[in-house]
């Protein structure tokens, strides 16, 4: 495909519209993705989660200046959970990214969450790889909280750093099973308001009490994002993570497992869509679904019944009666 060439060679108009390909989960995609795919695999994906205004996009936006600084390219995704919390972070993320606006060094790609979950997390994953294959040497996730969706989500990045800030103590009580299930990396950003101390030593208390991997013990990083204080710190660690997961091998466990699970993902959802469609074109799938809408038939029977019917669901999942 042209475009995608285009997108190969740099043009940045090309990738915005790859990406809106992606995220509309276009026919198209299968396509994009087999050209893009021998392109990637050398960017470096970082993923920064935490509660609402606990500073996440202040320090994405000094990661990438850090990065420029050094010559690293940078795509970043934000994704806007559409929550009330974040309405007013638009425009402060906007005034953000004109500043890199005039830097081809940067990429800055805003998603919401619209539709499906799992479409955001498959849009995601694409777009990294979309960067990658663009030349991006970095790619930064940000993402708000610590819930399923960012789990899926940050699943995606190679090193995961969990943001929280010294007003979020309680919370962070509550997020604690959450973080530690993710967090490569723990930022305490606010270092200049109070508390910061107590929550950093809380946090370190944590991490030393629930380590995951042998290899790899969870820092705790204080930043002042604000006055770009503690960003070679937290870049320092990226690194050091990155080296670790690398001389591990667990880098390319990561990948593979990440790209297998994804692999079932698509797999479950092109079953799901097909079956949607047999659904209202075939009479048969149609009047089984409605026995068990009327507790005539019991689910867990009509699901064997229909599974077992080769004409119909095989029919329907090979394509075979696309136009009964
Ligand atoms: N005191 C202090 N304020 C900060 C610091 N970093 C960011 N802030 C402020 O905290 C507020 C929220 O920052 P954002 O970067 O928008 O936070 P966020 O986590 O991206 O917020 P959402 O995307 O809405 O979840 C802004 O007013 C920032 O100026 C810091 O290190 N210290
Ligand atoms: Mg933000």
């Amino acid at each position: 495909m042209d475009i995608v060439d285009r997108m190969l060679a740099g043009d940045r108009r090309a990738l915005s519209r790859l990406v809106t390909l992606v995220e509309q989960e276009s026919d198209e995609v299968a396509e994009v993705m087999q050209q893009v795919q021998p392109h990637t695999g050398k960017a470096y994906c970082i993923g920064v989660t935490g509660p609402p205004g606990s500073g996440k996009s202040t320090l994405v936006d000094k990661l990438a200046l850090l990065l420029r600084s050094r010559d690293r390219s940078v795509g970043i995704i934000a994704l806007d959970p559409t929550s009330p919390f974040s309405g007013g972070a638009i425009l402060g993320d906007r005034i953000r990214m004109d500043r890199h606006a005039l830097d081809r060094g940067v990429f800055i790609r805003s998603m919401a969450t619209r539709g499906s979950l799992g479409g955001l997390a498959r849009a995601v994953r694409d777009t990294v790889r979309l960067f990658d294959a663009s030349g991006k040497d970095f790619c930064i996730i940000e993402t708000v909280g610590v819930g399923q969706i960012e789990l899926d989500i940050v699943d995606t990045a190679d090193t995961v750093a969990v943001v929280s800030m010294p007003e979020t103590g309680d919370s962070i009580q509550v997020m604690k099973a959450g973080i530690l299930e993710i967090a490569d990396i723990l930022v305490v950003n606010k270092a200049d308001l109070p508390g910061a101390e107590r929550l950093t030593n809380d946090l370190e208390g944590m991490a030393r009490d629930n380590q995951r991997e042998p290899w790899w013990s969870v820092p705790v990083v204080p930043t002042v994002a604000k006055l770009n204080e503690g960003l070679e710190g937290l870049m320092e660690k990226v690194e050091q993570h990155r080296k670790a997961l690398e001389e591990t091998g667990q880098l390319s466990v990561r990948r593979q497992e990440q790209r297998a699970k994804e692999l079932m993902e698509i797999v479950e959802r092109l079953i799901r869509d097909r079956l949607m469609k047999g659904k209202n074109a075939d009479g048969r799938l149609g009047a089984i679904i409605q026995k068990v809408a009327e507790a005539e038939l019991n689910p867990h029977s009509a699901a064997m019944e229909i599974l077992n019917d080769k004409d119909l669901v095989h029919g329907w999942l090979l394509g075979t009666n696309e136009n009964p």
